[in-house]
């Protein structure tokens, strides 16, 4: 049996220094050593053997083995350095090559129209707040004075999510001002954008998604003219300086009073066109005074502090400003529309 032992290792020795290639090498350490190799089957018939005759045979077979190994893989790491060193000869690199040219992306219209009231705004102080989509029953609606059977729930057709969660697509992006309420106290300065969603019917001016941006004041002795200055100043700076504005009453429930803002048709400068449907002006953002209520419900005493805020629907000023004449080619992510915007 020593005999054979000696055997098969001097030719599986020999093999291995002979081996081309890191596969024939496999080859070799399945024939040999794998389950069904010559040495496996030698250990295998070990068994036969007299007891103390074993000991030395287990031990020649073990050692064989062990040698047997170290060939093996001494003559791969020599082939994987050839390999390697082939391929390092062969695949050169042309460097004067020239590259595949990458068409470079822009940004879509929303994402300019969002990215730019947000400069404007904080360069006015304000800070950005996102927050969650879904919303609670109580942030949407109740914390901004609009309980269960409020008349203007109904113009804010709302998705409500199935289950008992109490849970909706937000109408607004007020509940995140209501959030940024419970973690911050006055003074405060907030700009919140964010989608909006809304069961409306889709035509070219409504679309069951859309972006919002709302900011929210709250400080001691603020004013309807800290109102109006902030608001005239941000249209300004959108429109350009000689922007005229003009402020109309309105109601919201949860701003007393309220107002609505517009500005100077961009398109006839107030002469009256298909744009301003011949008014001379257009709207622009919903605004107000925060109703006392909304800042009882954060522990913010109105008899110390006041506040203003104001909305506005961001596609429809994307519209006015880039000049577009219906909503959903904002959605459709057309690249001949998108492509002007780069
Ligand atoms: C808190 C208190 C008050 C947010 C406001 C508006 C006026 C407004 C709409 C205009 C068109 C949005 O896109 S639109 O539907 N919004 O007119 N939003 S004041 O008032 C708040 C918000 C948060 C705590």
């Amino acid at each position: 049996m020593i005999e054979k032992i000696r055997g098969i290792t001097a030719s599986a020795v020999a093999a291995a220094d002979k081996a081309g290639t890191v596969r024939e090498l496999e080859e070799l350490r399945v024939e040999v050593l794998g389950k069904k190799g010559s040495m496996t089957q030698i250990l295998k018939g070990m068994g036969a053997l007299p007891p103390d005759e074993r000991p030395l045979m287990g031990q020649a077979a073990n050692d064989a083995r062990a040698e047997i190994e170290k060939r093996l893989e001494a003559r791969q790491a020599v082939l994987r350095m050839a390999e390697l060193e082939e391929r390092l000869a062969n695949e050169v690199i042309d460097v004067t090559m020239p590259g595949r040219a990458q068409k470079p992306g822009g940004r879509h219209p929303m994402t300019i129209m969002i990215e730019d009231l947000c400069r404007i705004f904080t360069g006015m102080g304000y800070e950005i707040a996102e927050g969650p989509e879904i919303e609670t029953d109580y942030n949407n609606f109740i914390a901004l004075n609009t309980p269960e059977h409020h008349s203007s729930r109904d113009e804010q057709d709302t998705f409500y999510m199935e289950g008992d969660g109490g849970f909706l697509l937000r109408t607004q992006t007020s509940p995140m001002q209501v959030r940024y309420m419970m973690r911050n106290r006055p003074p405060i300065r907030v700009i919140c954008p964010g989608k909006v969603f809304r069961s409306d019917e889709i035509d070219a001016t409504h679309t069951p998604v859309f972006h919002q941006m709302e900011g929210l004041v709250v400080d001691k002795g603020i004013t309807l003219g800290h109102l109006k200055g902030a608001l005239t100043t941000f249209a300004r700076e959108l429109f350009g300086a000689d922007t005229a504005v003009r402020f109309r009453p309105h109601y919201f429930p949860f701003t007393e009073p309220s107002g609505e803002m517009d500005v100077r048709c961009y398109m006839c400068l107030g002469k009256g066109c298909r744009v301003c449907k011949g008014e001379g002006w257009v709207e622009l953002l919903g605004c107000g005074m925060v109703h006392p209520n909304v800042l009882k419900m954060r522990d913010i005493d109105p008899d110390v502090y006041s506040g203003f805020a104001f909305g506005m629907g961001l596609e429809r000023v994307a519209l006015a400003r880039f000049r577009i004449p219906d909503i959903r080619i904002l959605f459709e992510n057309d690249v001949r529309f998108l492509r002007q915007f780069a």
